[in-house]
């Protein structure tokens, strides 16, 4: 069994990850942290424990909430899903949540669980990296802990999805939130597994995905995951700003399945100033990572498949 801590940021997709991630036979989840980015925080750490109460097989777990702040906020539209989300009949059909919110704010939460598990612990990171980065500040240490992060966010080939004033284009949304956050972790000796934008635009929301969950739906898991990318814009006719693409599912997914991604290692930097802040690029004297670059995209849906019908049991 892995250990995994997943840290993430209440969209879709996220949420859908926490349900897979629940199903991984290989991984025991250690805790899981909510930041109010690409959401708002309420709905997201409801969500997240009523997803753990029903797809959960009776884990013992705790949600923590994160108080992290971001220099750029999320589009309130995006924000707004995690309410829709969380008000799906599939997560409320109990009426009440059994599992827990954490006692301490997720950075610190992150510290505790990693300290007090035995053995190493993998990170999974779907959101903006500022509780890591606040961690690491608190207690630098607990990288000896940390076998890895697995991480969606940031973009090497120049097209980002970040259409606001005073910056240029180039960088991704997760990065673009606290682009500090991102230098201090690439400063800490953690090996990273990046996943950017260059390899989910592999994997975009089609209606004939869409079409495949609904054929599927007599599985209760698919069915949510149906219903979750519902919510969400997917690639119709041509790309938008807004087409949703499976982002964190694929970063999730490549963290258990390598076998679905190519990766390279490249060495790497990120801008924190200018129009071009939280863009990450390579550069000879930047620190090594590991970059997702191709995906076997049936494989990788497939893999879905397979992981949400185990909630079936
Ligand atoms: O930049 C991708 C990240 C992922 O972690 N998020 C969404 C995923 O959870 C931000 C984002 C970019 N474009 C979006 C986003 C869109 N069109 N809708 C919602 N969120
Ligand atoms: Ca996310």
């Amino acid at each position: 069994m892995r250990n995994v801590y997943f840290n993430h940021d209440g969209s879709v997709d996220d949420l859908v990850s926490l349900l897979l991630l629940l199903q991984m036979p290989d991984v025991r989840l250690t805790g899981v942290g909510v930041v109010g980015a690409d959401s708002y925080l309420e709905p997201a750490l409801a969500a997240s424990r009523k997803i753990i109460d029903r797809f959960g097989h009776g884990a013992q777990l705790d949600v923590a909430a994160s108080d992290s702040r971001g220099v750029h906020p999320f589009p309130k539209e995006w924000r707004l899903d995690a309410f829709s989300l969380d008000a799906l009949p599939i997560l409320n059909e109990a009426g009440t949540i059994t599992t827990p919110v954490a006692e301490k704010p997720a950075h610190l939460d992150l510290i505790d669980k990693v300290t007090h598990t035995d053995g190493p612990t993998t990170l999974v990171m779907t959101g903006p990296l500022t509780d890591l980065a606040r961690a690491l500040t608190v207690d630098p240490s607990i990288t000896a802990k940390i076998d890895k992060l697995y991480w969606m966010g940031g973009t090497f080939d120049g097209r980002g999805n970040v259409a606001e004033p005073e910056q240029d284009g180039t960088t991704e949304w997760n990065a673009f939130w606290d682009p500090e956050a991102v230098k201090t972790v690439w400063d800490s000796d953690l090996a990273i597994q990046m996943v950017g934008l260059e390899s989910t635009r592999q994997v975009p929301l089609t209606p004939a995905v869409r079409q495949h969950w609904a054929t599927q739906r007599q599985h209760p898991a698919i069915d949510f995951i149906g219903q979750g990318y519902a919510l969400v814009p997917a690639l119709q006719h041509f790309e938008t700003n807004s087409t949703y693409f499976l982002w964190d599912v694929l970063t999730t997914v490549a963290s258990e399945t390598p076998a679905i991604v190519t990766t390279k290692q490249v060495t790497s930097d990120v801008l924190t100033t200018g129009p071009g802040r939280g863009r990450t690029f390579e550069t000879p004297t930047g620190r090594p990572i590991t970059l997702v670059t191709t995906v076997d995209h049936d494989g990788f849906f497939q893999r879905i498949d397979e992981l949400a019908i185990l909630a079936d049991k």
